[in-house]
């Protein structure tokens, strides 16, 4: 697999009202957008730090990943991206290696990115996404 950086870390949080002012007012960092991935049922707020993001999840639905993920675990660093080339490879290349996939083929995230996510039992606990810029 060829991985550039940590494209972003997905942090989930009750509400992106009162969590985006402690990452502007304390850790100085601008929001420089906010955006609704429905399929996902999540509203996202985006940081940059370097060349990686901060993503702020807010569930939209009880009943969607995040929502799930704070009512059994609570707020917290919810996954890790990696940016990746050539994710459908990558894909089919980590399929083959026994790990368990939770997008068998990518699909669109927030930002226009391609993504596909990992699942958590073959990650050691941590739910991984990867992630390709269609315009790189
Ligand atoms: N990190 C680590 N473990 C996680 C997890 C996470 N983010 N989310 C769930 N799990 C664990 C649960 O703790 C649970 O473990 P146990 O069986 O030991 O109790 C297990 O996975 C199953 O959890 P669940 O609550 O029953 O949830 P589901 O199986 O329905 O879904 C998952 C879990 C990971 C398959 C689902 O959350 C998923 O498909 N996630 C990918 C999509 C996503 O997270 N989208 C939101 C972000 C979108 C974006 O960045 O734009």
């Amino acid at each position: 697999m060829k991985v550039s950086h940590i494209e972003h870390l997905g942090i989930a949080v009750k509400s992106l009202e009162t969590a985006i002012p402690y990452y502007e007012n304390l850790l100085g960092l601008k929001c420089y957008a906010v955006e609704e991935v429905a399929e996902q049922k999540v509203k996202t707020a985006f940081f940059k730090v370097g060349q990686t993001k901060i993503e702020l999840l807010e569930s939209t639905d009880p009943e969607g990943p995040v929502g799930k993920f704070i009512e059994k675990k609570g707020e917290g660093v919810h996954h890790v991206a990696f940016a990746v080339e050539g994710l459908q490879e990558t894909l089919d290349m980590v399929a083959e290696k026994g790990i368990a996939l939770i997008d068998h083929s990518p699909r669109k995230g927030a930002e226009g990115l391609n993504i596909a996510f990992l699942h958590p039992k073959s990650t050691f606990g941590v739910l991984t996404e990867l992630c390709e810029n269609p315009n790189k």
